[in-house]
């Protein structure tokens, strides 16, 4: 553990710490920023209400409509002077939303990502490539900063060059990676395809820090036995900071967040009811010790779980479930709720399916339609027709008995759909305008 001190520490005593916490940062935004000031006396809050973990309950919820109303920097809890960076969210969903840090910001943000290398098994021994992009993304930078923190030596290679990339692994030595678990797919693929000498299990590469976008167990089973590397699960959102919010440990049964920074609520995305742990419904984020911008019950609409059973890491922090998706990013087919990493999950099962996909949601008169894009294998892909319909034919009948959903299958040869070196497009829904 990078802090052992704060992410073992006994569960009540870490109540305590936050209630400390949660005090001052909800009275930072309140006298430092317009805007709570405004939502929190419209809700007729103050902050001598908090005295107690349970009085955060009083509190309005930020949406990312707000973030975005009050984009650049009406979010802002400190003078400009102070602010030494900004970055931006990918903006996936309409606009993009902006948030700053201050020197302890980006100083807590480091040790939040040192934290999580280490969570991952890394040290100072490792040689940590980032392939997250540079830049207003926050992945970059974020595994950049915790790497140097921990004492790691940082190859700042940013996404993209893919040849270039292999080779780094190779003559640099690299052993821990860090890019979005589609890119990693992608640079086994274009190994396989373009340097046949090309091999993984020949590099001193060991262990693998992915996030950014939703992944199955399916995905993490893949991208371990191709690149023959641990792979694990690290999970953040700009607005709350970026990545280091939360991240696996070697036991690999969900992600602990760092209690001691952010709170953690579920409530139910339709109604704002808060549910009890163990409830499986939006995550909600208020930070406890950010200076520029506090997030005070930001609403992330990124759907989980929360537990706490106890870890054999030794960390006391809560634990989320992979994340399987945003509540905007559920598919409502024909009125079946359905995530994009439940199709990734079932298309992955299937023997010869290669983990490259697309999901195309589009309406025919009153009635909702989808297709699934599928590349196979060279092996089917060249085999007879009738090979091919009977593969689609069980796709489409799983897709039908697990999921509820009627879909036409396409197999599609390799290589045919889009790769990216950041976030993979999943959903193209022709329903919303794009
Ligand atoms: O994606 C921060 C990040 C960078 C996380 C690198 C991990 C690694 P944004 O661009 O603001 O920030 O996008 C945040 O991405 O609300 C989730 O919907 C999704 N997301 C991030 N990590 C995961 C993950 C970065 N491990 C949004 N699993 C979040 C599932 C993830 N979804």
């Amino acid at each position: 553990m990078f802090s052992p001190d704060r992410e073992s520490m006994h569960p009540s005593r870490l109540k305590q710490l936050q209630l400390e916490r949660l005090r001052w940062s909800v009275r930072h935004a309140y006298e430092n920023n317009a805007h709570y000031r405004g939502t929190f006396a419209a809700a007729g809050f103050h902050p001598d209400q908090v005295r107690s973990l349970d009085d955060l309950r009083r509190i309005p919820f930020l949406t990312k409509q707000e973030m975005r109303d009050n984009s650049p920097y009406g979010l802002f809890a400190v003078p400009m002077k102070d602010v030494v960076r900004v970055h931006s969210s990918s903006g996936t969903t309409g606009h993009a939303t902006v948030v700053g840090y201050t020197r302890n910001d980006i100083e807590l943000w480091s040790t939040l990502m040192a934290r999580t290398i280490a969570s991952a098994g890394g040290s100072a021994e490792d040689v940590l490539q980032v392939a997250y992009g540079y830049g207003l993304f926050t992945g970059g930078l974020g595994a950049h900063y915790g790497g140097e923190k921990i004492g790691a030596t940082v190859i700042p290679i940013s996404g993209g060059n893919t040849d270039r990339q292999l080779m780094l692994i190779r003559d640099f030595g690299t052993t821990m990676l860090a890019c979005t678990p589609s890119y990693a797919i992608n640079m086994a693929d274009f190994a396989a395809r373009h340097m046949p000498e090309f091999d993984f299990r020949k590099t001193r590469l060991r262990r693998g820090i992915f996030g950014a976008e939703p992944w199955t167990e399916a995905m993490r089973k893949e991208i371990e036995s191709r690149l023959g590397i641990d792979a694990y699960d690290i999970y953040g959102l700009s607005e709350v900071i970026g990545p280091g919010v939360s991240c696996e440990c070697s036991a690999k049964s969900g992600l602990h967040v760092f209690e001691d920074l952010f709170l953690v609520e579920i409530i139910d995305p339709a109604t704002g009811e808060v549910l009890p742990e163990g409830s499986q419904g939006e995550i909600v984020y208020t930070s406890l010790t950010k200076e520029c911008c506090p997030v005070i019950r930001y609403r992330s609409r990124d759907i989980t779980r929360l537990h706490r059973d106890g870890c054999a890491c030794g960390r006391t922090l809560v634990k989320m479930d992979k994340v399987c998706g945003r509540s905007d990013d559920m598919l409502i087919i024909r009125g079946v709720n359905v995530f994009p990493s439940q199709i990734e999950a079932l298309l992955l099962e299937v023997e010869g399916v290669e983990p490259h996909y697309q999901v195309v949601v589009d309406r025919r008169g009153a009635l909702d339609d989808i297709e699934v894009m599928v590349e196979v294998d060279e092996a089917i892909f060249s085999d007879e027709m009738k090979v091919m319909n009977a593969l689609a034919e069980k796709i489409a009948a799983r897709m039908r008995s697990t999921l509820g959903i009627t879909a036409k299958i396409t197999l599609v040869e390799p290589s045919s759909i889009e790769r990216g070196a950041g976030k993979a497009r999943r959903v193209i829904d022709k329903r919303k305008p794009q």
